[in-house]
């Protein structure tokens, strides 16, 4: 089926997916939400894909959830469409996925960037949570994630007065990983998204499961986990290949086995 909200395409072994829809900042309508978590998922399980990035358009990275499909909706039809789930299908994604943003991540936009792995911003991007001006709370982990990563004053203030953050705000509270020109926003998530596809497959997958579970499980479940993961890997080719190449002087040659 082909897309309509969002355009996909494969640079190398990345998969990036574009969120399409400039005239309405991107706003998560549930057709572009539904679209976006099924490329994400199909990059997933391609083989020839790596890690993946998700970008917007200048303006707008996204603009958060689509404000004139939710505005007549009762509490019942919000519980029973669910959105939040759809949403949450990023979470299960097992490659990397690098967020490059530019303009506007407000909301479900700021959530979206959240999930992602990395955040590359544009010095034109500013993250918020609006919500309260429209008279609601963050839903997809605003008031969790953010919290976690700014820390509790600054995410008050952001949740409960609208308190917007500039790119340089957001790489100082390590929300980002690099802030870059706007017209060089796009290449540099696809070339950090390429360099961590090309390095061996198995390895960055258990990497990822592995930090992200560093904000679930307490230090000893986690260090518990890592140390598991660790010797697994020592059950695969490409660790036999890692090392033995290292030996030898030369570069490895991955299998994802
Ligand atoms: N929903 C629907 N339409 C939107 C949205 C939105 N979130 N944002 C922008 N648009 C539309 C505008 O209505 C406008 O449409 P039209 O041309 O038909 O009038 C068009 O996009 C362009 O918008 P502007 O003219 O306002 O563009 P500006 O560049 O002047 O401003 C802004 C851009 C600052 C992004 C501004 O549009 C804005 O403030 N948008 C709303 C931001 C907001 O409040 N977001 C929070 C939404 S609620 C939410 O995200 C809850 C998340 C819960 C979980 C969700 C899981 C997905």
């Amino acid at each position: 089926m082909p897309y309509e909200m969002i355009l996909i395409e494969k640079r190398g072994r990345v998969g990036l997916v574009t969120l399409n829809r400039p005239e309405a900042r991107n706003a998560l309508n549930n057709k572009l939400l539904y679209e976006l978590m099924d490329a994400l998922e199909a990059f997933d399980k391609d083989e020839a894909v790596g890690a993946l990035v998700v970008t917007g358009s200048e303006k707008a990275f996204a603009a958060g959830a689509d404000i004139k499909e939710m505005a007549n909706r009762s509490m019942t039809e919000m519980r029973e469409g669910d959105l939040v789930a759809v949403y949450s299908r990023i979470m299960n994604i097992r490659k990397p996925v690098v967020a490059a943003v530019s303009g506007w991540a407000l909301g479900g936009g700021c959530e979206l960037a959240l999930s992602c792995d990395m955040i590359v911003a544009s010095e034109s991007a500013r993250f918020g949570q609006p919500e309260i001006t429209i008279g609601v709370i963050p839903g997809a982990g605003g008031t969790q994630r953010l919290t976690r990563t700014v820390g509790k004053a600054l995410a008050m203030e952001m949740i409960l007065n609208n308190r917007t953050l500039s790119a340089q705000e957001a790489f100082q509270l390590g929300l980002v990983n690099r802030v870059v020109p706007t017209e060089r926003c796009l290449d540099e998530a696809l070339k950090l998204a390429d360099e961590i596809a090309v390095q061996a497959p198995l390895a960055v997958l258990a990497a990822k499961k592995l930090i992200n579970q560093a904000y679930e499980l307490t230090l000893n479940e986690g260090l518990h986990q890592e140390r598991q993961e660790f010797y697994n890997l020592f059950a695969t080719e490409d660790q036999k290949e890692g090392m033995k190449a290292f030996i030898e002087k030369r570069k490895p040659l991955w299998k994802g086995k």
